[in-house]
C-alpha cells in the first residue's frame, strides 16, 4: 500500500507501507505523520470511500481523501448501469465528485457506429446529473486529455468491474509505467481480477490516481434505506411536491417523483435503480 504523507516537517511525499504496526488503520490516500519510517498517527480525512466488506457486516474503507471517483466501464465486460448508480450513491454520500470513463471505444467506433450510438444513449442520463462522461481508448491513448485535466491537482480513484481497463488507463497516463494488465477471461467475458491491491500513483501531468481491484458488486455502508433518495440528485426538484414530506417515492399516493418518471422527466432506469438499491438495504440478503 502507498500513503501520501504530510509529515511533521511539512514536507509532502509518497511513502510505501503496509497496514501493520502503529500505522494500522491508515489506508491509501491518508496523510500520516511519520517518525522515521513509522506512522505515528493518521491525519483527519477529508473524505472516505467506504463499502461493505466481503462478509457483508463491516465497513471497508477503500481510500481516504479522494476528490473524484472515476467509474470505469467499457464496451466489454458488459456495461451495467446498476453498478454506476450504486457508486454514485456512495460518492454523493461521501462528498466525492464522480465521473464516468467509458473505455475501449476502439472496439466499436470504426466498425459499428450504431453500437456507439447505443452506448452514448445509455450514458446520456449522467452528464445532466453533474457526472461527465469521458470516451477513451487506453491502448491507443485516445480521449485522455479531459481525464488528465479532471485529476490535475486532486486525488482520483479508478473503480469498476474487473477488466474494464483501469490499470491500462493508468499505464496510458504514466508513460512507460507498464503496470500489469491481463486479457479478459475467454469463458465468461469478464475480467480476472488482475489488480489485487489498491495503490496510489502520482501523474506526471499533476494530481494522483488510485488504481483499485475490479469488483463484482458494491455494497453500500451506513446509508439507511430511507436516505437513499437523497443521493438521487434529480429527485430533489420534484420531491418537494410530493403529498407526503417523507415520501419514499414508492407506493405513496400523489408522488411527484413517480409522476416525473411517468413523464420521463426522470429516467425510468434511474428510478428502478433507486428502488432496487433501497430494497437491497431493507433486505441485505444472504
Ligand atoms: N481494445 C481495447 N482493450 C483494452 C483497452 N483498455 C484495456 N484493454 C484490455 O482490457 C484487458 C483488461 O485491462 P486491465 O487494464 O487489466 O483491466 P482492469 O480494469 O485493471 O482489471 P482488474 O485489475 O482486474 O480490475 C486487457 O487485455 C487490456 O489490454 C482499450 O482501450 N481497448
Ligand atoms: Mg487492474
Ligand atoms: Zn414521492
Amino acid at each position: 500500500m502507498i500513503f501520501v504523507s504530510r509529515g511533521v516537517h511539512r514536507e509532502e511525499k509518497i511513502v510505501p507501507c503496509s497496514a501493520r504496526g502503529p500505522g494500522k488503520g491508515a489506508v491509501v490516500g491518508d496523510y500520516v505523520y511519520l517518525t522515521g519510517d513509522v506512522i505515528t498517527h493518521v491525519a483527519p480525512r477529508r473524505t472516505e470511500l467506504i463499502r461493505v466488506d466481503a462478509l457483508g457486516d463491516r465497513p471497508q474503507i477503500i481510500a481516504a481523501n479522494v476528490d473524484v471517483m472515476f467509474i470505469v466501464c467499457a464496451v466489454e465486460p458488459p456495461l451495467r448501469e446498476g453498478l454506476i448508480d450504486r457508486y454514485l450513491v456512495a460518492a454523493h454520500a461521501s462528498g466525492i465528485d464522480a465521473e464516468i470513463v467509458f473505455n475501449k471505444i476502439d472496439l466499436f467506433l470504426d466498425d459499428d457506429p450504431e453500437d456507439a450510438a447505443d452506448f452514448k444513449e445509455r450514458l446520456a442520463v449522467y452528464p445532466p446529473l453533474g457526472v461527465p462522461v469521458h470516451w477513451c481508448c487506453a491502448v491507443e491513448g485516445r480521449g485522455l486529455d479531459t481525464v488528465r485535466t479532471a485529476i490535475d491537482g486532486r486525488i482520483g480513484i479508478f473503480v469498476g468491474h474487473s477488466g474494464t481497463g483501469k490499470t491500462s488507463l493508468l499505464n496510458a497516463l504514466i508513460p512507460g509505467a507498464g503496470y500489469r494488465v491481463q486479457e479478459l477471461s475467454e469463458q465468461s467475458g469478464r475480467g480476472r481480477h488482475t489488480t489485487t491491491h489498491t495503490e496510489l500513483y502520482a501523474l506526471p501531468t499533476g494530481g494522483e490516481i488510485i488504481d483499485s481491484p475490479g469488483i463484482r458488486g458494491f455494497g453500500l455502508w451506513a446509508i439507511a434505506a430511507d436516505k437513499v433518495k437523497d443521493h438521487f440528485v434529480e429527485f430533489a426538484a420534484f420531491a418537494t411536491k410530493c403529498r407526503f414530506g417523507d415520501c419514499a417515492h414508492d407506493q405513496e399516493p400523489n408522488c411527484a417523483v413517480k409522476a416525473a418518471v411517468e413523464r420521463e422527466k426522470i429516467s425510468p432506469l434511474r428510478y428502478e435503480a433507486y428502488l432496487r438499491i433501497r430494497e437491497s438495504i431493507d433486505d441485505p440478503g444472504p
